[in-house]
């Protein structure tokens, strides 16, 4: 049983190496919440950290950082202070706690994260030996978004590969698909390739999507828009690249429900889209008994989530390698000591619970707005 004391609600604005382009945006820097949890167990006083993989602007999905502060203040604290008024808080009950409110999967998830970090950091367990990940290294791929040209994308990939990256995913959209696919094929006949599209096209594409098939992708992500199920596995009918879903893919029963339709031969499991870690597990059992790969995705973590990321990738059903790249991919400057790519593989990590305590400095540079919520009195 877990008491939480206090709740600071940090927005946090990270400027990135370099613009990272999507179909649907042009990101310079990653505004996120991070959740510090002040909690006590067992007569110890914890802090635990999370962070809420929503952009600034609902892009990628519905949720928006800011609207993620907003329900976990209004909404969710207060479902969780309420719980443990009743004496019954732990991690693995958070999730069912915050069920009555519908979406806002990534503000849960940031919550739910803080907590299990608190719990594990008060009993000593790091978060892999949690979880019964006996791996202690995971490959790293490494997400290359869209660039100003051909040769601009070759010395982009030519670089991550020279560092190591076991594979790459290339963002695609219409007029960036076909040649500049075909450019980093042609360049790295074996490389591992999979692509992107973060939902931006239509079934009306098959056709002109199809012309993928001659690159061997690992897989392509995400084709068609978020509620389309039918239509991706209308698609993966026509295609032989393996079809793979990524914010299609909300909770357990939504993968069952993609794996059943023939809508999803890969899933790219993101711990924050689902909900948390908890449900990200389930997703990997639900797909594992199904006999579809799964991989981890990324949404451009800091080392408050990086590490988590990596436990969970430890697990036997994560048989692609995920978008789990070095801090540097990102960031010059972590707010944790810096994920490193060693040998093309990013080490799990072996502190108790979910993350590192971050560096007071670099949280307090990078840190725009905070809040500090009281819970044992609300
Ligand atoms: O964290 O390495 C990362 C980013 C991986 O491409 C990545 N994420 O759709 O998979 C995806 C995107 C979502 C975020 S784009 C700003
Ligand atoms: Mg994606």
């Amino acid at each position: 049983m877990i008491q939480i004391d206090h709740v600071t609600l940090r927005e946090v604005r990270m400027p990135l190496v370099a613009p990272f382009t999507t179909s649907f945006s042009t990101q310079t820097a990653r505004t996120l919440i991070a959740v510090e949890v002040a909690a006590r167990m067992g007569g110890r006083e914890v802090t635990g950290w999370g962070e809420c993989g929503a952009l600034a602007e609902p892009v990628y999905s519905e949720e928006y950082a800011a609207g993620a502060m907003d329900v976990t203040e209004r909404f969710l604290l207060p479902r969780l202070a309420q719980v443990q008024r009743d004496g019954s808080l732990t991690a693995e009950t958070v999730g069912e706690h915050l069920e009555p409110v519908v979406g806002h999967r990534m503000a849960k998830a940031a919550l739910e994260a803080a907590v299990l970090d608190a719990q594990l950091k008060a009993a000593g367990t790091p978060f892999a030996t949690y979880l019964g990940v006996t791996r202690d290294r995971v490959p790293s791929g490494v997400s290359v978004g869209i660039q100003d040209s051909i040769p601009q994308l070759l010395d982009v990939v030519a670089g991550y590969l020279a560092e190591g990256y076991q594979r790459i995913k290339l963002k695609i959209q219409p007029g960036w698909d076909v040649d500049p696919v075909r450019a980093v094929r042609e360049a790295h006949p074996d490389v591992p390739l999979q692509v992107d599209a973060n939902a931006a096209y239509t079934l009306v594409d098959s056709a002109h999507l199809r012309r993928l098939d001659a690159f061997e992708l690992l897989l392509i992500e995400q084709p068609l828009a978020e509620h389309d199920l039918r239509q991706h596995a209308a698609l993966a009918q026509v295609m032989t690249t393996p079809m793979c879903l990524d914010e299609s893919v909300v909770s357990a029963a939504s993968a069952a429900d993609a794996i059943a339709m023939g809508a999803a031969a890969v899933i790219n499991i993101k711990p924050s889209r689902v909900g948390g870690y908890l449900e990200a597990r389930r997703i990997h059992e639900v797909a594992r008994a199904a006999g579809v790969a799964v991989w981890c995705g990324g949404m451009l973590e800091t080392g408050l989530a990086r590490g988590a990321n990596a436990a969970l990738a430890g697990l036997p059903g994560f048989t692609l390698p995920g978008d789990i790249s070095a801090s540097s991919r990102f960031y010059d400057r972590d707010l944790t000591t810096p994920y490193v790519i060693e040998d093309g593989y990013i080490r799990v990590p072996e502190f108790a619970g979910l993350c590192e305590e971050p560096d007071a400095d670099a949280l307090a540079d990078f840190t725009v707005s905070e809040r500090r919520l009281d819970v044992a009195a609300s």
